[in-house]
């Protein structure tokens, strides 16, 4: 049969991007009777200017508006996208294009889009995070030691009264933070409205009578408009940050929250709540870096990135690549893992870990991600035998051990709430 596609016209291995191209890594497995060939010319196609078939007229711009995929690496492919394809500071116009059709096409049998590599053209119409990690650990006064916060637990079904005076007792047990859980925006028996009135007087006793800066990261997740009314109210109440659960409210109104979190100098708690369904499988869909990589360049200040010994999938090494990529000033290419990336003026975003970890593996995550995160120890202190307050000590007693370089045990000793939580959780790491 005649040839009706042209696919091949969408890969050049001679091609070297310009300094104004978008590079993405692509993972890639053809269908049964497609080529390697036939596979990379679809994704870079069907993801630019080209479609299924030959057709009869063309711009005079087509060279101009084609990607191409130019490196093939085994299961892995590079395609370079013409930097004027991508409207300014339109990010779901970009994941349309590289994250959108070919997904679904049949000659792929998998793709996963692995990482994207920035040009300074692209990244210079975006703020990036409002503070940054010195900037959040000037907001806490917190230097020296890793930021602690723990959910109040269960997620859902406390009042707002009950809400606040558990986060009272997490503040007074010497945490810093207290979050919403990704679940938790308004309910009849716990409105955002009174949690964020009660929760602010509690966090001023809190900070009376410890002498120590208390914050909150209250859950605005909702339609955008409803957020923006939320954020308001936070910085109303003297809050320093917007939670918002950055995949389901998606990413048009990340940008708008963005902007409006600038204006009241509010600092982004994100939540990547939904993120699993589509980065955990290995061969298919988004990286949690790609993901995570979109929300430093609009500008969260604060990522959940994972634990690795908690009870949520991410490996050592996908966590660890998330980690540089959203903390450091530029990143080296790495074969397969990573593109290379400069932030410019981008600020770095505090990483977050949290899921699953209670005092006993706290030295775990420590000795993994280093003192510069945030770490979320939720259920690893509410379920602690002396309650919240105990439970927070507990943890801080565990990340005071490991500062030391002092075995758990042999700081429990002189602990009690950090004895009593090894004698429930030992070392367990959760499933
Ligand atoms: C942790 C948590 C967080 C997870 C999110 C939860 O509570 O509040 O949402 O950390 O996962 O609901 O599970 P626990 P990730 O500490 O009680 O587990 O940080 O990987 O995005
Ligand atoms: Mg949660």
């Amino acid at each position: 049969m005649r040839n009706i596609d042209w696919y091949q016209d969408f890969v050049d291995l001679r091609y070297r991007p310009s300094k104004t191209d978008v590079v993405c890594l692509f993972r890639f497995e053809p269908s049964e009777a497609i080529s390697r060939i036939e596979a990379v010319g679809r994704i870079a196609s069907e993801s630019s200017a080209g479609t299924w078939t030959t057709l009869t007229n063309l711009p005079k711009t087509i060279e101009k508006v084609k990607a191409r995929s130019f490196e093939i690496d085994g299961n892995f492919v590079k395609v370079a996208y013409p930097g004027d394809i991508w409207e300014p500071a339109n990010v779901p116009q970009l994941l349309s294009g590289i994250a959108g059709n070919i997904f679904g096409m049949k000659a792929l049998k998998n793709l996963r889009l692995v990482d994207v590599s920035l040009p300074s053209s692209y990244i210079k119409y975006f703020r990036g995070p409002e503070f940054g990690i010195q900037g959040i650990r000037k907001i806490l006064n917190v230097y020296k030691r890793p930021i602690t916060g723990a959910v109040a637990k269960p997620k859902i079904g406390w009042s707002a009264e009950e809400h606040a005076k558990i986060a009272y007792d997490t503040w007074i047990g010497g945490f810093d933070l207290v979050k919403d859980d990704e679940n938790l925006t308004s309910t009849w028996f716990n409105k955002f409205e009174d949690r964020v009135k009660i929760c602010s007087k509690m966090r001023d006793k809190a900070e009376k009578e410890t002498g120590k800066r208390k914050s909150a990261l209250i859950n605005i997740t909702g339609e955008t408009r409803l957020m923006i009314k939320r954020a308001k109210r936070l910085h109303d109440f003297g809050f320093e940050y917007a939670m918002i659960d950055v995949v389901t409210v998606g990413i048009s109104a990340l940008q708008t929250l963005r902007e409006i979190c600038h204006d009241y100098k509010l600092a982004i708690h994100a939540h990547r709540a939904m993120h699993a369904a589509f980065d955990r499988n290995p061969k298919h869909g988004l990286s949690m870096l790609f993901l995570a990589k979109i929300c430093r360049l609009i500008g969260v200040d604060q990522l959940h990135i994972g634990t690795v010994v908690g009870k949520l999938a991410g490996t050592r090494h996908e966590v660890l690549d998330i980690k540089n990529e959203v903390t450091s000033k530029s990143i080296k290419d790495r074969k397969s893992r990573m593109l290379r990336q400069n932030w410019n003026n981008i600020k770095s975003v505090l990483p977050v870990s949290s899921g699953g970890i209670h005092p006993g593996i706290i030295p775990d995550v420590l000795e993994m991600m280093g003192t510069d995160i945030a770490l979320l120890v939720s259920g690893g202190i509410h379920g602690h035998p002396g309650g919240t307050c105990g439970g927070a000590r507990a943890a801080i007693q565990s990340i005071e051990a490991t500062m030391q370089n002092i075995p758990l045990r042999q700081y429990a000793k002189s602990h009690p709430e950090l004895s009593a939580a090894l004698d429930k959780w030992g070392r367990v790491r959760p499933q």
